[in-house]
């Protein structure tokens, strides 16, 4: 038996106050086990997502040497997984990072946050969808939303309810872009049941987990699923048992988050979901 500690090095922002990005990755991450060495993209007091007055300090020029640095340490890491990023400079020097730290047994995970519901974040440009998309094409796994896929395949966003033949062919669009694997969130084919969608293109196989739905726009919830995959992935789950366990924590974060009547803007309550998802991944 191999015991040595599993390593993610997760490049995202950390907002201070609205749970998402660094501030989710990193407690959810560890608590599954896994070693998460962060590169913080920028500080901001809160997300950009229903805040105003935000502040935003760029941390653009320490990515390089923090990459030098870790290079000279001679680092390994069994994934790589991105998430926000705020500009076409990060995307490239992520890029370079990949180029660096990529090995034949790693895996690059890349979640192109950009758009949600139809739109893009307001600080983003239409053209930096396409600067995600070379990013994409690198990655091994992608974790876009419905409206980051659309934007990623170049289509004009449509409104659920889905069929399983638009999300497949979808999927298959995705996969044509690189990654050969690709976890599609904010699937439903009624109202019911919401959940995400699982593709390998290898196999060309999809598989589908659902939950109940629960009305509302909870804030950081992409990067809740996010983080739960990528610390499922590496606990050793295939893709579709790993999507599973992804949409339950999500599910029961939400449906926490909703009974307590929270500020959507404020995050989900993920924290006291950890036991459960520990179970899940085998690990109590
Ligand atoms: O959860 C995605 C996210 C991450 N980081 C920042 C954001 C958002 C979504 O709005 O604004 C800064």
């Amino acid at each position: 038996m191999n015991n040595r500690q599993k390593r993610v090095s997760a490049i995202h922002d950390i907002s201070g106050f609205g749970k998402c990005s660094l501030t989710v990755a990193l407690p959810i991450i560890s608590a599954a086990g896994i070693e998460t060495s962060v590169i913080p993209t920028a500080v901001l007091s809160t997300h950009t997502g229903g805040f105003t007055g935000y502040t935003y300090r760029d941390l653009t020029e320490d990515i390089m040497p923090t990459m030098q640095h870790w290079k000279s340490l001679n680092i390994r890491f069994d994934a790589i997984y991105t998430g926000f990023l705020g500009s076409f400079r990060q995307l490239d020097m992520v890029a370079e990072f990949f180029e660096e730290f990529k090995k034949p047994d790693n895996l690059i995970v890349v979640d192109p946050v950009m758009a949600d519901n139809g739109e893009l974040y307001k600080i983003f440009t239409p053209e930096f969808a396409l600067g995600m998309r070379k990013l994409c094409e690198k990655a091994d796994i992608i974790i876009p939303n419905i409206t980051e896929a659309s934007l990623l395949v170049g289509e004009p966003y449509q409104e659920g309810p889905y069929t399983g033949a638009f999300i497949e062919k979808l999927l298959k669009k995705l996969s044509a872009i690189g990654p050969k694997k690709i976890v599609l969130t904010g699937v439903y084919f009624d109202e019911k049941l919401l959940g995400a969608a699982a593709y390998d293109a290898i196999s060309d196989t999809v598989d589908y987990a659902f939950s109940r739905k629960i009305p509302g726009y909870y804030h950081g919830t992409g990067d809740v699923f996010g983080s739960a995959l990528v610390a499922a992935i590496l606990n050793d789950f295939e893709l579709s048992k790993a999507t599973e366990i992804a949409v339950r924590f999500t599910t029961s974060s939400i449906q926490r988050t909703a009974e307590a009547k929270t500020d959507i803007r404020f995050g989900v309550n993920f924290e006291a979901s950890i036991p459960q998802f520990l179970k899940d991944l085998k690990l109590l």
